[in-house]
């Protein structure tokens, strides 16, 4: 399906403001906005189990424009995991309520890694093509649609950890255990993430987020050798891969969420990504001032300021978003909202960052 048959676009704020372009009004989406917080998910997820909806186009579809439906939001994201590309590799991911995903049989030692299997991403994950293609068409051109992938060392860190944790220590170990092999795994699912999303944007995507959620477990050197070496190249690859396609590049951010300042600063001033998605523990008047003014940033409102009365939720995302500035911002949480956040909250964020 060609980008050019898609209906035409009527609100294109968040690409404007992705090229550092100046806005009329300050874009604003929402990490997870099609989530467990929405009743109408809810009722969604109690028919089918987590991964259906996922692998069914039109159930993928539905969910992620319920959010659009509901709020006044400047783009929509696709519903679908991370931990679709661990799946493709040949690893049983499944999601268990109340704990999250789980990898039964994750890779124990190096022996392990032949149990991956390098997918054919255009078959395997076609699934997540057809539903952006579909979602392109039923967003009848209202907000642009993200595509996205987790990095190298987030998904690589499940694949060995097993599921989620608060240390992953066992991740950890394989980077000074087996430094060789752990860049081999990097390096093997770096290649499908390229594969993924120049998939994704033949299908449709306009936009595309990376992201490296685990960065908060790695320290600069680590952050340097086994993740940003590979948010790099996923960029680089990415957008030579669109060219010799002759498919139009679209914009990429990347959300190292927990990498620590100086990390964000060697990623912000390598200009790889056009936007950085920042946590809630960066201050945004210090992110101006040292991650230069080229790049687009992201962010970053706490998920439990949510939790605040909508007068102070009004406040806060106006305060937060004078201090990073009307241009070169896209509003967001500085991570997923969370599942049991009141609705009349993100109705308060949303109208807070549109006042301005
Ligand atoms: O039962 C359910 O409905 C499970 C809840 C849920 C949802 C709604 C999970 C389980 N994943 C999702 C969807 C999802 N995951 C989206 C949808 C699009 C949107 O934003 O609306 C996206 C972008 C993701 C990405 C994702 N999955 C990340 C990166 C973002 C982040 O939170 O850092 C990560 C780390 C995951 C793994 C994952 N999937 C689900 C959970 C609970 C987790 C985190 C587990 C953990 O490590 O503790």
């Amino acid at each position: 399906m060609e980008q050019t048959e898609f209906p035409p676009l009527k609100n294109d704020f968040i690409l404007k403001a992705a090229k550092g372009e100046p806005v009329e009004r300050i874009p604003i989406w929402i990490m997870r906005q099609a989530g467990r917080y929405l009743p109408e998910f809810q009722e969604i997820r109690s028919k089918h189990d987590f991964f259906s909806v996922c692998q069914t186009p039109a159930l993928a579809s539905e969910v992620t424009l319920q959010p659009i439906k509901r709020f006044d939001l400047d783009a929509s994201i696709i519903f679908s995991d991370i931990l679709v590309i661990p799946q493709a590799m040949g690893l049983t991911v499944e999601m268990v309520p109340g704990t999250g995903p789980v990898l039964p049989q994750p890779i124990k030692d190096p022996t392990d890694l032949v149990r991956l299997v390098q997918p054919n991403v255009e078959k395997d994950l076609k699934y997540v093509g057809d539903a952006i293609t579909l979602t392109r068409h039923k967003l009848e051109g209202k907000v642009p649609l993200i595509g996205f992938t987790g990095a190298a060392w987030t998904l690589m860190s499940y694949m060995i950890q097993g599921g989620g944790s608060s240390t992953m220590t066992k991740a950890r170990e394989w980077l000074y255990k087996y430094p060789e092999d752990s860049h081999k795994l990097l390096q093997l699912i770096t290649n499908v993430i390229i594969d993924y999303l120049v998939m994704q944007v033949k299908a449709g995507a306009q936009l595309l987020q990376v992201f490296e959620s685990h960065s908060d477990f790695l320290n600069d050197e680590l952050f340097e050798n086994y993740s940003f070496k590979y948010l790099k190249e996923i960029s680089e690859k990415v957008r030579q891969r669109l060219k010799e396609e002759n498919i139009p590049e679209v914009p990429m951010i990347a959300f190292p969420k927990g990498a620590t300042m100086n990390s964000l600063e060697i990623l912000a001033k390598s200009k790889t990504y056009e936007v950085l998605g920042l946590d809630w523990t960066v201050d945004p008047i210090e992110a101006r001032k040292r991650f230069g003014s080229d790049i687009v940033l992201q962010g970053n409102l706490d998920p439990c300021a949510l939790y605040a009365s909508e007068q102070e939720i009004i406040d806060r995302s106006r305060n937060m978003a004078m201090m990073f500035g009307k241009t070169r911002y896209i509003a967001n949480l500085g991570h997923g909202i969370q599942p049991n956040t009141p609705i009349a909250s993100v109705t308060a964020l949303i109208k807070g960052i549109h006042s301005i």
